[in-house]
């Protein structure tokens, strides 16, 4: 049995999310082989991750599933958020542009909302926000003219953009994410780690390859629960963690920063 961390009532903001697509078995993928998916299995697993952002202190805007566009529970690629405003990006596949429309209008109750315009791409799953710095990755979905248009929109506000190559991975943020301000896990087979020198670095176990995805919650940061061997080793640094499956969503190319979008400080005065 993994460690569970306490629940909490403070409200830490807001989670937006959206629900698994009746045709989510028709979903983009990029370097995983197609496999059969479970609808019902990915849905009770995105119900539970919706649970517990809500345990966890997050007050959860959650958008009705949308049969057209297989991919629409990965909401994380649609935005960018920052503290002054959110930036609702052009998505790389073009069978997931459509889904920006729902997100963007319940972003718009919370904060300022601005757009990326064509020919940009760009997905949010590309973007690893540290402080004022974003890292982003150069995918086959976020663009050299996608990265240009997000540090147009960013810069004035004093945040920078840097650019990280990948390679044999969809997003930068399926190599790389943030446990907290200083401490990052990493498969360092995916991506250029020069960017990231002066971070302290726990690395997947090998055998874990996807585990590099986690979501940081405030003090807690969830993990996917099949990567045993790599939550050992965020353990033996003292990272508070809770585990949940979403082995059924993560046939579909996703992992745990992809289901969701949060801003962090600001909820819905009627909620
Ligand atoms: C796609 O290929 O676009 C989806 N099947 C998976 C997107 C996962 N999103 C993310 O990593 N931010």
């Amino acid at each position: 049995m993994l460690p569970q961390s306490e629940p909490t009532r403070r409200i830490r903001g807001t989670a937006i999310t959206r629900g698994v697509s009746p045709n989510f078995a028709a979903c983009e993928l990029g370097h995983l082989a197609r496999s059969p998916i479970d609808l019902g299995r990915a849905s009770a697993q995105h119900q539970a991750y919706e649970d517990t952002l809500g345990r966890l202190g997050w007050s959860l805007v959650s958008l009705p599933a949308s049969a057209t566009h297989p991919d629409c529970v990965f909401v994380e690629d649609t935005a960018v958020v920052l503290d002054e405003l959110a930036i609702v990006t052009r998505p790389g596949a073009v069978s997931r542009r459509g889904e920006v429309e729902v997100v963007a209008a319940a972003l718009a109750e919370l904060l300022p909302v601005v757009y990326l315009e064509s020919p940009a791409t760009l997905d949010g799953g590309d973007v690893l926000r540290l402080g004022r710095d974003l890292y982003v990755g150069r995918s086959a979905r976020s663009s050299a003219s996608g990265l240009a248009a997000l540090a147009a929109q960013v810069e004035a506000l004093g945040y920078r953009v840097i650019p990280v190559e990948l390679r044999d991975c969809l997003h930068l943020k399926t190599a790389i994410t943030a446990v907290n301000d200083t401490l990052l896990v990493v498969n360092p087979q995916w991506l250029d780690l020069a960017p990231f020198a002066n971070f302290e670095l726990v690395e997947v176990d090998p055998s874990e390859p996807f585990a590099a995805n986690v979501l940081r919650l405030g003090e807690v940061v969830l993990t996917a629960a099949a990567y045993p061997r790599t939550i050992d080793r965020l353990a033996a640094r003292g990272v508070a963690f809770e585990a949940i499956e979403v082995d059924e969503i993560a046939k579909a190319e996703g992992g745990l920063t992809c289901c969701s979008v949060l801003i962090p400080g600001r909820v819905l005065v009627d909620r």
